[in-house]
């Protein structure tokens, strides 16, 4: 028996819950065939779509009418034999056919990523391709969904780079065994070939990383107790997020919402009043939170005086109850109450917001990529000032070692269990 033939045939319910219009299952693996012809008897044509009547294979029941669509392996989407069933979405329909496929010899629900870690094992998508893909399945705004689709491209710039590497390293072992002893391939410069690549790595490293865009910009609402910060909050997320009350030291933890304005991702959080004399302890830990938040933001809104405006980049003033009390700052002046300032404040949060963010459709690293190719760059580096040729291939093997890392060729289980454990169950 090939190692193949002893993996486990899986599946999964790889539409979303039940009930439905339509249930999309799949089986993937080396008995998905057998499986399939006892439930549905003879397949139509590989990646046709046929009608068939799924039947019960002990009883020889009818369990449903389905769409039966077959991907022979190793051109399938897993590389592995993979059938899909389109079937109706009815609770008992699909617990009924989950029912029947696990009974079958071999056959065993899938684990979440499951389906992807078999298309990552069998070639069929480097790591990078897979880490897009999650991207994508968790996009909530048209800007991630953007980002995910360009991340797949990724890939396809590490092969060039691997490509250059690899011209670098060859040309070098041919001098190293054509030299002489004493003469040790002094002629040789790999620099022309590498620079290219290196500046490409370097200015990918230079752009906004991929977290913030998946994440949301930090947008931390920060300023004296009673300042309408709560009230601000409920208004830009447009839901009552966070207490509001007219006594000063109302809030005291930190109060996160996510909200997506203008199509851009933001958290924004809500802090305790910054006051150097909190009423008791429990404010005062309230307020040493709310610092912590101030030094972690990407954007501030700053509702205090212009004074006391905290140091960094990405400060925001905001006056707040336009419609009461006189400006406490020279900032935007906006009302809660009368809706005064709020759709130009929100504008031009998403302004800032878009000078922080990656480009749109241009790839950006996640933190593990960013260690990777920062890694590599530091070979690189190290290759085009080497004077010994020896060294130079040393190092240009090392930059080979963080391609392999970041394509996954070189990934540990650990790496692979985080990755596609972030996957739902059927996909
Ligand atoms: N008239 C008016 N009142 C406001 C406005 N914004 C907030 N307030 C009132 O100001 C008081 C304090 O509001 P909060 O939002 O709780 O203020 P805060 O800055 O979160 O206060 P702490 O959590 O105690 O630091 C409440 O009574 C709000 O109703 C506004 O735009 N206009
Ligand atoms: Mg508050």
């Amino acid at each position: 028996m090939s190692a193949d033939e002893a993996r486990p045939t899986i599946f999964a319910l790889s539409s979303g819950r039940p009930p439905a219009a339509l249930a999309v299952l799949r089986v993937s693996g080396p008995a998905a065939a057998e499986a399939g012809e006892e439930l549905a008897g003879a397949f139509p044509p590989p990646r046709r779509a046929g009608l068939r009547t799924l039947r019960d294979p002990a009883t020889g029941d009818p369990l449903d009418q389905a769409l039966l669509l077959w991907f022979p392996g190793p051109g399938s989407a897993t590389g592995e034999d993979l059938l899909e069933i389109h079937a109706h979405g009815g609770r008992a329909t699909v617990d009924a056919l989950l029912r029947t496929l696990g009974e079958r010899l071999g056959c065993r629900p899938a684990e979440p990523g499951e389906f992807t870690r078999r298309a990552f094992e069998n070639g069929r998508l480097d790591l990078n391709g897979a880490e897009a893909l999650a991207d994508l399945l968790a996009a909530e705004t048209d800007g991630q969904r953007r980002a995910a689709l360009a991340g797949s491209s990724l890939s396809g710039a590490i092969v060039r780079w691997q490509e250059a590497v690899l011209a670098a390293s060859a040309l070098l072992e041919a001098a190293l065994d054509f030299s002489d002893e004493g003469d040790v391939a002094e002629a040789v410069d790999v620099a022309p070939l590498l620079r290219p690549i290196y500046r490409e790595m370097h200015d990918l490293m230079a752009r906004p990383p991929a977290e913030r865009l998946r994440d949301g910009v930090r947008v931390v609402i920060a300023g004296p107790p009673n300042a309408g910060k709560s009230t601000l909050l409920n208004a830009l997320v447009g839901r009552e997020a966070a207490i509001v009350s007219p006594i000063a030291g109302t809030t005291r933890d930190r109060i996160e919402a996510p909200v997506a304005i203008g199509g851009v991702p933001f958290v924004l959080t809500d802090t305790a009043g910054l006051r150097d004399e909190a009423a008791d302890a429990v404010e005062a830990i309230g307020v040493g939170l709310a610092r912590d938040a101030l030094a972690a933001a990407d954007l501030v809104l700053w509702l205090g005086t212009d004074a006391d405006v905290p140091a960094g980049p990405g400060v925001l003033k905001v006056a707040t109850k336009a419609d009461a009390a006189p400006p406490a700052n020279a900032g935007l002046r906006v009302s809660a109450v009368t809706g005064e300032g709020l759709p130009l404040l929100s504008g031009l949060l998403v302004e800032r917001a878009r000078a922080l963010l990656p480009g749109e459709g241009e790839v950006a690293l996640n933190r593990r990529q960013r260690e990777l190719v920062a890694q590599a760059l530091d070979d690189l580096r190290a290759a085009m000032a080497a004077r010994d040729p020896l060294l130079a291939a040393e190092a240009l093997r090392a930059a080979r070692g963080a391609f392999d890392r970041l394509t996954g060729r070189a990934a540990t289980e650990d790496m692979l269990d985080a990755l596609f454990g972030r996957f739902c169950i059927g996909k």
